[in-house]
């Protein structure tokens, strides 16, 4: 696994949507100032104020491949994405920090009237989709239930209403998505965040620049959780 050049901007690699917008405060508490908005701009680099660190913008679930391999030396990802990324890649990924932001709870959904306490109960076998293989093959096998795994890539919540799956696996903030599907819930796996993510080398190589952005978010994070 390949540590970035030490000439070059600290790296940080974030997702749009939700973490960027709640990640964008944190940065601005420790006084750095994203220059361009990922909205508004086609480029996937973005520089800050602070000349020695600059953003990349990549899918929420490819935050930790470029961590691990160095390509950024520290990320964002929800714990969610952590989990999943970890089966294939133990290791290789300092998690200091839970920020705290962008949460939600990843919970087993079904349709409205499928009785699936009773279908739990009668020991039948269930047919999940979701996003979240991993967290979902766990979740059922340490209640002792049988499942036959669907992955999808998104839109779960199409799955039960078109008989695709009896369930599914998916994150839940408001609920007006399963509300607006006729779906609703009927388990919580866990709650979910979004913790902060470094490369091991970098953390070896450029620990002394990396260090105060740690504090950096740490700080404003606490701050944050308080305020
Ligand atoms: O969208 P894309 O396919 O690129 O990837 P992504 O969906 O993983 O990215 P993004 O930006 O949507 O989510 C990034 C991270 O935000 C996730 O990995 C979670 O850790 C966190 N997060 C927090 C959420 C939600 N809340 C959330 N509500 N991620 C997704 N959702 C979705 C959920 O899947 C469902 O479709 O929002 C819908 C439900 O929202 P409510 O408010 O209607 O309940
Ligand atoms: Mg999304």
């Amino acid at each position: 696994m390949k540590s970035p050049s030490p000439n070059k901007p600290l790296t940080l690699a974030l997702s749009k949507g939700r973490i960027f917008d709640e990640t964008l405060p944190l940065l601005e508490q420790a006084g750095i100032h994203v220059l361009e908005r990922p909205e508004s701009s086609r480029k996937l680099i973005l520089p800050t104020s602070t000349p020695d660190l600059q953003l990349i913008i990549v899918r929420a679930s490819d935050v930790p491949t470029y961590v691990q391999y160095g390509a950024a030396h520290i990320g964002i990802a929800g714990k969610d994405v952590l989990y999943e990324h970890m089966e294939q890649h133990p290791g290789g990924l300092y998690q200091p920090i839970d920020l705290n932001i962008a949460r939600c709870r990843m919970c087993v959904a079904v349709e409205e009237g499928f009785d699936y306490h009773t279908a739990v109960k009668k020991g039948s076998r269930l047919r999940i989709a979701t996003k979240y293989t991993r967290a979902a093959r766990e979740h059922f096998a340490s209640k002792g239930v049988y499942i036959d795994l669907i992955k999808l890539y998104g839109s779960m919540e199409l799955a039960p209403l078109v008989g695709l799956a009896d369930a599914i696996v998916d994150l839940v903030s408001t609920g007006s998505t399963l509300k607006a599907n006729r779906l609703v819930e009927v388990e919580e796996i866990t709650e979910i965040s979004s913790r902060l993510i470094i490369n091991q080398a970098a953390m070896k190589n450029r620990g002394a620049q990396l260090q105060p952005l740690i504090d950096a978010f740490m700080h404003a994070s606490v701050e944050q959780t308080s305020a």
